[in-house]
């Protein structure tokens, strides 16, 4: 048995600022996925695996503290099993990221450009790790591995398989398979897919609201090759259209309220339909998508110009002598019975 753990997407500390409309929402979404992530690693330290690997964006390098990362190494110390890591678009392989710079447990290998495979002779396993560093475009790495059957070879990647449109290493699963991998853990894409043995966890929670889908990470056994998917508990998002006059049923239809929610209102906006807000759900972000109605749209627009018309009379009347008043009086009324398209009693 050759006992594994396989993870990607974590992006610790990710600032979530498009949670920003509920105050202190997003620090909240951080503590939750870094404690997920710490849940999983004490189960890791329960159940001891030979491996666990982490194919990228493990955190997020801009905004992570040497803090978290200090409470990460803590934790894979305490795993007999060996720790694989390889870089991702977030936390790229660079002179100073903690990838480099941090004086991880003597468990825990990085593998990139400076070291790009390992052979654990004790369990037969060679493991390969193509990251990611500024430019792209490591998957050409592939061209030049060989693999020595007389070991189980895995492959860490960060990029995606059968993907046109990704931007860099997009790898050909058929390529995979030649070099004649036995478990591909792939990283990078946030959801989750398997293809014959490539394997991607997708993000270990749900951090966007496009990212659909099961959400966790895959454990198994490299020996019999049994691998299975498990869920991480994280908050579902759901992004929502209503229209306004369905939108007091909401309620009623959507009753779990850890899920974030965005919802936009749609149809047409008359004067006094206001929207209440929604009480009670852990995060709700309400947009008014309405369009105003074509009559109140040239309402608005006379009543500009009838508000001018008015405010300009009104200067005039108050700077002309008593006689020049009434003139200007009579002006100012006629004036406004045009723009209210009403028939004019001219004399
Ligand atoms: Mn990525």
């Amino acid at each position: 048995m050759i006992s594994f753990y396989h993870l990607a997407d974590i992006h610790l500390d990710q600032p979530f600022s498009t949670l920003a409309s509920v105050d202190g929402f997003p620090s909240k979404r951080r503590e939750e996925i870094f404690s997920e992530f710490k849940r999983i690693l004490k189960q890791a330290i329960e159940e001891q695996p030979d491996f666990l690997f982490i194919s990228g964006d493990m955190y997020e390098h801009e905004y992570t503290k040497i803090k978290t990362i200090k409470e990460i190494n803590e934790y894979f110390s305490k795993l007999k099993g060996r720790v694989i890591l390889i870089c991702g678009n977030h936390d790229p392989e660079s002179k100073n990221s903690f990838y480099s710079s941090y004086p991880w447990a003597s468990n825990v290998f990085i593998l990139g450009r400076k070291k790009p495979y390992m052979f654990f002779e004790e369990k037969k396993v060679c493991v390969y790790g193509i990251g990611y560093d500024t430019g792209g475009g490591q998957f050409r790495e592939l061209e030049t591995i060989k693999t020595d059957r007389r070991y189980t070879n895995v492959l860490m990647l960060h990029g995606d398989a059968d993907l046109s449109i990704s931007t860099y290493n997009s790898v050909n699963s058929e390529l995979l398979k030649d070099i004649g991998f036995d478990y591909v853990a792939m990283g990078h894409n946030h959801k989750m897919y398997v293809k014959d043995n490539i394997y991607n966890p997708g993000s270990l929670c749900q951090l966007k609201f496009d990212d659909e889908g099961e959400h966790g990470y895959f454990k198994g056994d490299l020996e019999t090759k049994k691998v299975e998917f498990v869920e991480s508990r994280s908050r579902k998002y759901a992004d929502i259209t209503i229209p306004y006059e369905k939108l007091s049923t909401f309620e009623q239809e959507y009753t779990d309220k850890s899920t974030i929610y965005r919802i936009k209102v749609t149809g047409v906006k008359n004067e006094n339909d206001i929207i209440n807000p929604i009480e009670g759900y852990d995060y709700l972000h309400i947009i008014d998508k309405r369009e105003l109605p074509k009559r109140a749209n040239c309402e608005t627009v006379s009543q500009g110009i009838k508000g001018r018309f008015e405010k300009v009379m009104n200067e005039r009347i108050m700077k002309e002598s008593p006689e020049e008043k009434e003139i200007y009086k009579d002006a100012l009324n006629l004036g406004l019975k045009a723009l209210m398209n009403e028939g004019l009693d001219l004399e």
